[in-house]
């Protein structure tokens, strides 16, 4: 039986979303175990995974048995069950800023580049694996371009909201992420560069990226 105060993410080490999530549970220092999910072998589609998430997608975040998804949903939930450090501000236009910035990946850009849709386009659209790359590498950048005139009208202190880390950091950290992965540099994107490299100087932001975590490998899959 799950000791009922555990908290465990269901995630998958090269995954942006549960990038986001373990960030944000470093950040608050609280405790928790991490079972992976094979999201490129398939298996969010074994029936053990499917009892879990409905959606068939990592993260699942599963805390004293209650299961939160959606890595948005379970940050709130974190900021709500362990309000300090605060990751989205409550002043009602701070929080509306920083649910909009972390949006344009979690909404916008992130979902063109999931393995769902890189599969969906190979296997519907003939799609080579240059073709998937050339797609993944565009949809990421516009994410990056939007953060970028998103920084240069309300420019970070050190942070997107100020002088602590939280929600938008966190997103835009996981946007970077992705072009990582890509290979794509942030010559044309300085602010976020800066603000990334402002982020990753911070353990809870190094110690959970894609390239730290025990399932890494480069080999491209
Ligand atoms: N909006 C969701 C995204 C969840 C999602 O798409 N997760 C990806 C990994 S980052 C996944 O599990 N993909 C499986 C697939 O595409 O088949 C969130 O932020 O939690």
């Amino acid at each position: 039986m799950d000791n009922p105060m555990s908290m465990r993410i269901y995630g998958f080490w090269r995954s942006l979303a549960t990038f986001r999530v373990r960030v944000a549970l470093k950040i608050k220092e609280m405790e928790f175990d991490e079972i992976s999910v094979d999201i490129l072998r398939g298996e969010q589609f074994e029936p053990a995974y499917a009892q879990v998430s409905a959606e068939r997608v990592v993260p699942t975040f599963v805390h004293d048995g209650y299961s939160v998804f959606q890595s948005l949903a379970i940050i709130e939930y974190l900021d709500d069950v362990q309000p300090l450090p605060r990751l989205i501000p409550l002043d009602a236009k701070e929080r509306a800023y920083a649910r909009s910035l972390a949006l344009v990946t979690i909404a916008d850009a992130h979902p063109l580049v999931t393995p769902r849709v890189r599969n969906h386009l190979a296997k519907a659209f003939d799609a080579d694996a240059r073709a998937i790359e050339a797609w993944s590498k565009h949809w990421t950048s516009e994410g990056l371009a939007i953060y970028e005139r998103l920084l240069a009208r309300r420019a970070p202190a050190p942070f997107a909201l100020g002088e602590e880390p939280g929600l938008a950091d966190i997103c835009i950290a996981g946007q970077v992420v992705g072009a990582h992965f890509l290979k794509l540099e942030l010559t044309e994107f300085p602010l976020v560069g800066r603000l990334a490299e402002r982020c990753f100087a911070l353990p809870a932001f190094a110690s959970s990226h894609p390239f730290e975590q025990p399932g890494y490998t480069a080999k491209p899959r």
